[in-house]
Formats: structure tokens, C-alpha cells, sequence
């Protein structure tokens, strides 16, 4: 041993240790990833003795909190919780990991009334997501997360997504702190505790850092038909642009689209921006769409309870409905408010806006993205930051000659979204529709769009 100090939470580990709650080597965790060393605290329930010495510490660990009900995160922690309840004294709620199909259909079990403050335990952090879905459902019954206490901190970016949301996290162990403990006691060696320090270094705050799908993997994700010809588009012109035709008048929006139609996968309209709209101009307007290879993006933004979205999908003067092959849409009204749209048209969620000040948070954003895989009409998302892999991601907010405007929009370059956010589509207005050539503009953002693609890869 390199110190003869040994505290009690050393000796607490070292115990553990030898349960097996830590392995050595080469995993495959769950997400695919390759992984030097295997968490498991699952055999802490073959010695009460440990158990309660566990609770313990992590009673300690929530000294200067107020909490009035302890609730374990499923399954791992669930002994965890009980073992704190019992030593503190304090009462214990059970959290089911799948609703009861019958009788109550309780997500929670136990008694507690609104407004009671909960404390959460978990017993290895790594993304923080699973934590973040029982904290919702623990407050969707009307109950207040402020702390949450977890044994192992794999170091992964999980508690700092926690912080970011405003709760207060206790940990016992982090990662590094185990491997410094263990080496100290001479139970590893010197080049493994290299190899996972480098491990943990690298997969800090980036657990999706997995390399980016493919046009061609991306279409085997989905089989929506309006992915499958936005995507065979982009492969067959080499173009991931989405040209938005911010103009007023149907004249100067047909007059666009023939001079960018070549270098787009889609044009991108706000149709009641237009004012002297009419049946001709759409029949037009579809006619140079076939003619040059593009889709027609309805840009929407629908943001209403199901039943008014619908009206104003298929009825009024545009009848977007008819004609648009691609739409946005808010999931402000909640998943069902989707099904306003059917499943002809591909709907792309608002999940993060690109201007400053936006309320679409982290939190707003994750549950919106959770819906949209739900959702069998969205193909995907419009957002500033990556995705999960199986949705699209529509990018605005994309200029190469400025950073902003005057009215809160942020603009990047398609080179930073490609590299940052695994962006899919880029989707780029008054950078091409003021140019004074606007399809030398197109064919620019068009050549920029799929090198950064290419060096994204
Ligand atoms: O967050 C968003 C979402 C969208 S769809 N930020 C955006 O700018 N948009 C739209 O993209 C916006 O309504 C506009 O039509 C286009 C960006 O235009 P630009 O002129 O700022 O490039």
C-alpha cells in the first residue's frame, strides 16, 4: 500500500471491491460502447452488512438536505433506498418502471401527498437520462426533486446535466476516485489506471460521441417515404441545402426556385407570408419542384391543440395539406396534437430555435426529440445541437457572410453545424435569397453544405 491513512469510505470501497462490484478489462456497455471497466453495485445486496453501511454514508451525503420521502431509481437502487429509509427513519416510495395496465395505473406506490419534497438515489450516473425520466415522473405526480443522491459517478457528463437543470447531486464515489482508491491499495496497476484515466477523459460531457451516420445508414433508420426521397435526393445532386424562400410575392418565390432549384433538396416557404397567394402559383410552383428534383417545406411552425392544427393544415386559402411535402410543426399541445397531420406529410418538430434568448431549453428539447420518435409522421427535428441518430436534423440559422441580425437570429456556418451537431440539412435564407445572384449563392452553400458533410464523416 503507497499510504498507511485509510478513511471509512476506503475501507467501505475496498469491501465492495471485493463483492465484485468493479471489473477490469474490456465491455461492450449497453450503448455500444467500449468500455475499461464494468460497474455493477448489484451485489451489495448479498451483504446487509455492506447495505447498511452503503446507507450510511449516503444519509451523511444529505446532511444539510430537506426531504420528507426517498424514492430509488429502478432496479439497482431500489435496495439502496430502502436500506436509507429504514436508517433515517424516513418513509419510502416505490417507483414502477412501466405503469400497472390495470386498477390505478400509479406510476408510484406508497403514500405521499403533493407538494412533499422527494429524494432521489441512484447508484451509478453515467448520461444522467435514466435519473432524468424518473425525476419526471416523480414530479408529474406532484411531488419536488431538489436532491439526488448516487453512489458512482461514472463521470460521463451526467451529473453536470443534472446541475444544469437545477438539482442538487450527491455522490459518494467518482470513478476517478475509485481507481486512485484501488491503486493505492495496489489492486491495479499502473498502465490500467492510464488507460481508464484516458477513457474517462474522452467520454466527458460527450457520450454521443459515436462518429455520425450516413445519408445512406440514416435511410435504413426510417422508412417514412418523404425521408427516403429527401435523402435519395440529397444523393443524387450531392446537396444537403434546404433554400427558405422568405419573399412576398409568388412571382419572386417562382423566379428563386428556377434560378436555386438544381442546387436544393427542398425549398422552404412561409406561404402566409405571400400576398397574392393562388391555386396557379402552387400548380407552378410544384411543376418546377418535379422539373428540378425538390421537395416543397411548409415552414409552418404549427403550434395549436390538434383539432385547429388540422384545420389549418387542410383548410383556409392554402390548403397546405395538398401540396407541401414536408411541414414544421411546435409540440407545445403534446404528442397527440401530431396526429393532426396523418402520415403523408413529413413532419419535422421544432426542438431548439437558433435565436438568442429561445425557451427551448435542454429539457424542452429532450422531451420534444423523445416525442418525435414516437411520433410515426416526424421525420425529424429542427434543432442547433446533435441529435439522436434516427431522427433527422434541420439546421437554420446558417449564413457564411454574417453572425446575426438586429432581431435575435444567430447565424453559423455550415462547416461548425456539420462538425458540431451532426447536422443533416442545412437550411440557409436571406444568405441566398438577397444574394444578387442568388444561384451562384445556392451552388456556394450547396458545395459547402456537402463538403462539411464529407469531412464530418
Ligand atoms: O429556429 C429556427 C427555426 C426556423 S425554421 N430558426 C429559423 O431561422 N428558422 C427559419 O429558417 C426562419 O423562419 C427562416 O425562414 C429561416 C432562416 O432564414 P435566414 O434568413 O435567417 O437564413
Amino acid at each position: 500500500m503507497k499510504s498507511e491513512k485509510i478513511t471509512q469510505k476506503e475501507e467501505f470501497l475496498l469491501k465492495s471491491y471485493e463483492l465484485g462490484i468493479i471489473k477490469f478489462g474490456n465491455f461492450t456497455l449497453k450503448s455500444g460502447i467500449q468500455s475499461p471497466f464494468y460497474v455493477d453495485l448489484r451485489p451489495l445486496v448479498s451483504s446487509p452488512a455492506l447495505l447498511k453501511e452503503l446507507s450510511g454514508h449516503l444519509i451523511g451525503l444529505l446532511e444539510d438536505s430537506h426531504y420528507q420521502l426517498i424514492c430509488g431509481v429502478p432496479y439497482a437502487a431500489l435496495p439502496m433506498a430502502a436500506a436509507i429509509s429504514l436508517e433515517a427513519e424516513i418513509p419510502l416510495i416505490l417507483k414502477r418502471k412501466e405503469g400497472k395496465k390495470y386498477g390505478t395505473k400509479k406510476m408510484l406506490e406508497g403514500i405521499f401527498s403533493e407538494g412533499q419534497t422527494c429524494v432521489l438515489v441512484e447508484d451509478v450516473i453515467t448520461s444522467g437520462k435514466s435519473l432524468i425520466e424518473t425525476i419526471e415522473e416523480v414530479e408529474k405526480e406532484g411531488l419536488k426533486v431538489n436532491d439526488i443522491v448516487v453512489v458512482l459517478d461514472r463521470e460521463q457528463g451526467g451529473v453536470q446535466l443534472l446541475k444544469e437543470k437545477g438539482y442538487t447531486v450527491h455522490t459518494l464515489f467518482r470513478i476517478g476516485e475509485v481507481i486512485d482508491i484501488l491503486y493505492k491499495h495496489d489492486l491495479l496497476k499502473q498502465d490500467e489506471v492510464v488507460r481508464i484515466q484516458a477513457f474517462i477523459k474522452e467520454k466527458f460531457i460527450s457520450p454521443d460521441r459515436s462518429p455520425r451516420k450516413t445519408y445512406e445508414e440514416k435511410l435504413k433508420l426510417q422508412n417514412h417515404p418523404i425521408v427516403k426521397k429527401l435523402i435519395e435526393t440529397a444523393l443524387s445532386k450531392e446537396s444537403n441545402l434546404i433554400a427558405s424562400l422568405d419573399v412576398c410575392t409568388t412571382q419572386e418565390i417562382l423566379d428563386l426556385a428556377e434560378k436555386v432549384g438544381d442546387y436544393v433538396v427542398a425549398v422552404k416557404l412561409h406561404t402566409d407570408i405571400i400576398s397574392d397567394f393562388s391555386e396557379e402559383y402552387i400548380t407552378q410552383l410544384k411543376e418546377i419542384a418535379q422539373r428540378k428534383n425538390f421537395l416543397l417545406f411548409e415552414d409552418r411552425k404549427f403550434g395549436d391543440i390538434g383539432n385547429t392544427q388540422q384545420l389549418q393544415f387542410e383548410k383556409g386559402v392554402y390548403k397546405i395539406s395538398d401540396w407541401a411535402d414536408l411541414i414544421t410543426a411546435h409540440v407545445i399541445a403534446g404528442e397527440e396534437s401530431l396526429k393532426a397531420f396523418g402520415e403523408k406529410v413529413g413532419v419535422v418538430t421544432i426542438a431548439e430555435m437558433s435565436s438568442k434568448g429561445v425557451l427551448t431549453d435542454n429539457n424542452y428539447k429532450s422531451k420534444v426529440v423523445e416525442i418525435s420518435h414516437r411520433a410515426a409522421n416526424v421525420v425529424g427535428c429542427v434543432a442547433q445541437s446533435k441529435l439522436s441518430s434516427s431522427l433527422l436534423l434541420f439546421t437554420p440559422g446558417i449564413n457564411l457572410r454574417t453572425t446575426g441580425d438586429s432581431k435575435g437570429q444567430q447565424f453559423k456556418t455550415p462547416g461548425k453545424v456539420f462538425e458540431e451537431c451532426h447536422t443533416d440539412f442545412i437550411i440557409v435564407g436571406r444568405g441566398i435569397y438577397t444574394a444578387v445572384h442568388p444561384e451562384k449563392e445556392a451552388e456556394i452553400y450547396r458545395k459547402e453544405g456537402w463538403n462539411a458533410y464529407l469531412k464530418s464523416l
